[in-house]
Parts: structure tokens; sequence; C-alpha cells
């Protein structure tokens, strides 16, 4: 399957799928969400989301934002990992933000490292 086919139509193309641990077959919606993260007695925003386990081939990176002007990367490394059915897991990647902050914006970005 190419990397940039859709074949199914739901809008996102099959690297996406495979990054987010989706259907490339079926119309389907990743699992992806905003989440607090407790660090200590520090709440800080997060991002949850499920991903294809013990992958070699992709590198992901949390990036934030005050302003969204620029994005510069919070950090490449989970803070948890939970192991799911279909070799997936759901992991959470942190903020250094906490909740005090007054607008923070939160994206995910993933790249492939053959
Ligand atoms: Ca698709
Ligand atoms: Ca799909």
């Amino acid at each position: 399957m190419r990397r940039d086919a859709d074949p199914e139509g739901d809008g996102r193309k099959n690297a996406d799928e495979y990054a987010l641990a989706c259907d490339p077959r079926e119309a389907d919606e990743p699992k992806l969400a905003f989440t607090w993260s407790m660090d200590g007695a520090v709440r800080r925003p997060a991002l949850k989301f499920r991903r294809p386990a013990n992958t070699l081939d992709l590198g992901y990176q949390l990036q934030a934002s005050g302003s969204l002007g620029t994005w510069p990367v919070i950090t490449s490394t989970t803070v948890s990992s939970t192991p799911l059915a279909g070799d997936t897991e759901e992991v959470i990647f942190r903020d250094t933000a906490s909740d005090t902050a007054t607008a923070r914006f939160l994206r995910l970005s993933y790249l492939y490292q053959p």
C-alpha cells in the first residue's frame, strides 16, 4: 500500500493510519486525546494516544505553543505506556507547562526513521 494513499477515504493517509494504529481499510478515528498528567503534585497538559507497539521506524514528538506562533519540541519520550490488544499501546506525552498557563496548545508529530 502506498504511504500517501487513502483507499477507504477517511481523510487519513496510510502513513498516518500506521503511526496512530488505525485501520487503513476502515473509516475510523485515531485514539488521540488531550489529558492531564500528574508530575508529582503538578498537573500538566498531555496527549494520550494509541500507536503500534515496539516500532523502530517511527519517532514521535510532542510540540507545544502558547501563541500558535512557534512550536518547540517539548519531548520525544513517553511518561507512560500501556500495552493494548493487536500489538498496540496507549502512551502519554507530557508537556512541561503546568495548569496555571493562560494558553497552551499541543500537537503531535511523527517522523519515519528508516
Ligand atoms: Ca485512510
Ligand atoms: Ca482508516
